[in-house]
């Protein structure tokens, strides 16, 4: 760039070179007194007007990140699990950072996981589906068989039933990560669960599905049919890529919207039946043991349900004025229909902006503008189906389900905002 003669600077010309040098100029005067941004910086040295480190030197070229990575600098974002919940982390969860995620996507790398058994190390090349039990043709698919198959993409939420599981009898848990990080979605690709079962066709008792796993846990759950047929997929890929070791590499099965625990990892066995299969899973750890001391059961559907990410536990507010507040919705039972936000503990509703597309069974994105006072407030979102459902209140869900429950907490979550700034997990009632 040709030197700018000091004269046109002076001259606040609008010829663009003068216009920028000018601006220069003005940054470099005003760097030395009180400038917003400066006292956060580590390095001053690399603040305008100085010409930073990372413009004086070449970066690395293509061929050093075959496969790339998130910056450095973003490394505290990770999944995270909580260490006393579980004996050991073969058989434990890890919670997705959702305060840290934009949009409705999760990255391949933070969707949390539940393993019961460790995760498979599975050759895909020695792997197989085999489909068997009440239909004309018992038949055992390679991975190349099924990728040959006609397939489907689609943008779905996996949420682990126990969601919100340790928040039942308190606010426990300081961070949103763990008092919802139990959800993650993906797009996701394969064949529909209703073209793997034309290919093998049913025969007219047909009205259950057994889900095997080729993990040592060798988990199993039982599927109704009409399920199976409406949206079930066979999947083997997550984010454009294939599945991920931890969920279910190379086949996993994808029940839209319900208990994430039927959407059974590594693949290996389909077996159709007259009726459900009574597994130690399903008949010992996934029920909700009421009040009146009976278990509800086959509570498979993913309730409404909604949560703020920010401002957060993770998230605090830096200083009075402009906030905006977002989170995400979603419901096993199809569509968001709307969020609604509230800053004084649930007295005043606002309807919530819907951001980004809304999906069947899928995360929707939420966001409404606001001009915090630097006053205590309590936030809550409270989400609404297209079934005509709403999110629970606390109490209303206490009163119903009691305290003994572990799974299917939908109620609505409350972030106390304290004067500093900082959020804390309270429970109002
Ligand atoms: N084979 C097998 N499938 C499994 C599990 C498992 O341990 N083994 N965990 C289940 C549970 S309880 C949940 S919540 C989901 C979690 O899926 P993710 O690990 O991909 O998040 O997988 C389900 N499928
Ligand atoms: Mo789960």
């Amino acid at each position: 760039m040709a030197k700018q003669k000091p004269e046109q600077a002076r001259t606040r010309s609008l010829d663009r070179r003068a216009f920028l040098k000018g601006s220069v100029a003005v940054v470099g005067s005003v760097a030395t007194v009180a400038y917003p941004g400066v006292s956060q910086a580590t390095n001053p040295e690399n603040l305008p007007p100085h010409v930073p480190e990372w413009s004086q030197a070449l970066g690395d070229g293509v061929d050093v990140t075959p496969y790339g990575q998130p910056s450095t600098y973003e490394n505290t974002v990770v999944r995270r699990n909580v260490p006393w919940l579980t004996a050991t982390p073969e058989s434990s969860i890890s919670f997705t950072p959702l305060a840290d995620l934009q949009g409705i996507i999760t990255p391949n790398g933070l969707h949390f996981c539940r393993h019961h058994a460790g995760v498979a190390d599975i050759n895909p090349e020695d792997h197989r589906l085999i489909i068997h039990g009440l239909v004309d043709r018992q038949l055992m698919f390679t991975m190349a068989d099924i990728k040959r198959m006609p397939a489907v993409s689609r943008i779905h939420f996996v949420e682990c039933a126990a969601n919100g599981g340790m928040e039942w009898r308190g606010a426990q848990l300081e961070a949103v990560q763990f008092t919802h990080g139990m959800i993650s979605c993906c797009e996701w690709t394969g064949v529909k669960m209703s073209t793997l079962l034309d290919e093998v066709g049913i025969k007219p008792a047909a009205k259950w599905l057994l889900a095997e796993g080729a993990d040592a846990a060798g988990m199993t759950r039982s599927i109704p049919m009409h399920k199976a047929l409406e949206d079930c997929i066979v999947v083997y890929a997550q984010n454009g890529e294939m599945l991920r070791p931890e969920q279910g590499y190379p086949l996993r099965l994808l029940v839209p919207g319900w208990e994430g625990n039927m959407s059974i990892k590594w693949l290996r066995r389909i077996e159709v039946g007259d009726q459900p299969w009574h597994t130690r899973e399903e008949t010992s750890k996934y029920t909700d043991l009421m009040p009146s001391g009976k278990a509800r059961q086959f509570t498979w559907f993913q309730e409404c349900n909604s949560v703020i990410t920010s401002p957060s536990m993770e998230k605090s507010i830096d200083g009075k004025g402009f906030v905006e507040i977002t989170g995400l919705a979603w419901t096993g039972q199809g569509k968001i229909k709307r969020v609604d936000v509230s800053v004084d503990g649930g007295k005043n509703w606002q309807s919530a902006q819907i951001d980004g597309p809304v999906l069947d069974k899928a995360l929707t994105r939420f966001r409404m503008a606001w001009r915090w006072d630097g006053k205590p407030a309590l936030l809550q979102s409270r989400a609404i189906d297209e079934t005509g459902y709403v999110q629970p209140e606390f109490a209303d869900l206490r009163r119903l389900r009691g305290e003994w429950s572990i799974y299917h907490n939908n109620s609505i979550h409350t972030w106390k905002i304290n004067t500093g700034g900082d959020v804390e997990n309270v429970q109002l009632s």
